[in-house]
């Protein structure tokens, strides 16, 4: 396996016509979750990508799998566990932006804990997030397991900050994201998401604060993209795009980027995949837009 992401996947409902919630009457229903996101881009970018969670013995758990079925995911390692609902989430469109209305205590995905993933094969590269040690102590003592004991070694670990301020506060996260964006080989994390954790201004200041990771990405939405690795720096700006819906774009980024890295492509052309998957996701109401044709793939990859 190529790469094998794993995290909480939901099914999510959204007012049909993007109104606030309190009044809508049809929605639209969906599959999310950050690191199911990054499989399927994967997947339809042609990598060998699977995702491992747990859903409910239920019809939103079986819709999930069917989803990431259909988009080439494996998911021969998802568990499922009868005595819990698979989790949902709402989106509130307002005039503020939208927020994000959870309905996951104690579903099937929290009680994923250590040794989760006893038996299965290394992948060549590990996609987690900071979503996963929120959700419940089980979830994050497998987090812990998974980054700082590297169970599934060799596999190289990315890790995406994911900062979700519904889920818990910055007096929590903070310490305990930055721990392990520390001891991931590819860390992501937004300027905006650094700023709120760490009080960060800068993408030099993020690097200050996450000295180990072996790759650092830190994203400023339109200002572009700055990489840190073996003492050097990269700088790579974002595409200019017509903003539609910014949700799933971070995943968008992280699936190109990962994608050009697995074809040994430089941290400079990596960077450029990302942003032009992120393009698309900008541009589209859903998570994760269609890829770009493998000819366009190819170009900005071998343009080193
Ligand atoms: O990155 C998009 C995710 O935030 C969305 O799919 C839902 O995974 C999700 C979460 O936990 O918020």
């Amino acid at each position: 396996m190529d790469v094998l992401c794993l995290g909480e996947s939901m099914i999510v409902l959204a007012p049909a016509a993007a109104e606030p919630l309190r009044g809508a009457v049809d929605l639209h229903m969906g599959v999310a979750g950050a690191e199911s996101n990054v499989a399927v881009a994967l997947a339809r970018l042609g990598a060998r990508a699977a995702w491992c969670g747990k859903v409910g013995d239920d019809p939103l758990g079986q819709r999930v799998r069917d989803v990431l079925d259909e988009a080439g995911v494996d998911c021969r390692h998802v568990q499922t566990d009868a005595s819990r609902p698979t989790g949902v989430y709402f989106k509130d469109p307002g005039p503020q932006g939208t927020r994000v209305h959870y309905y996951r205590r104690g579903s099937a995905a929290s009680t994923m804990g250590p040794g989760h993933l006893d038996g299965v094969a290394p992948p060549r590269l590990l996609h987690l997030s900071g979503i996963t040690p929120v959700l419940s102590e089980s979830c994050a003592a497998l987090i812990d397991e998974l980054m700082v004991d590297r169970a599934l070694a060799p596999a190289t670990v990315s890790f995406d900050v994911n900062y979700r301020p519904a889920l818990w506060p910055v007096s929590e996260a903070g310490p305990a994201l930055r721990r392990l964006a520390d001891a991931a080989d590819i860390a992501f994390v937004g300027l905006d998401e650094a700023q709120t954790l760490w009080g960060a201004d800068t993408a030099d200041d993020v690097r200050k604060l996450v000295p180990d990771a072996g790759v650092l990405v830190v994203k400023d939405g339109g200002n572009g993209v700055t990489a840190f690795a073996d003492g050097e720096r990269w700088y790579s700006p974002a595409e200019p795009v017509d903003v539609v819906e910014p949700v799933g774009a971070g995943d968008a980024f992280a699936a190109g980027f990962l994608y050009g890295r697995l074809q040994d492509a430089s941290v400079e052309a990596s960077m450029r995949l990302g942003h032009r998957l992120a393009a698309g996701a900008l541009q589209t109401v859903g998570d994760l837009a269609p890829p770009p044709p493998p000819e366009t793939v190819r170009a900005i990859l071998e343009d080193q």
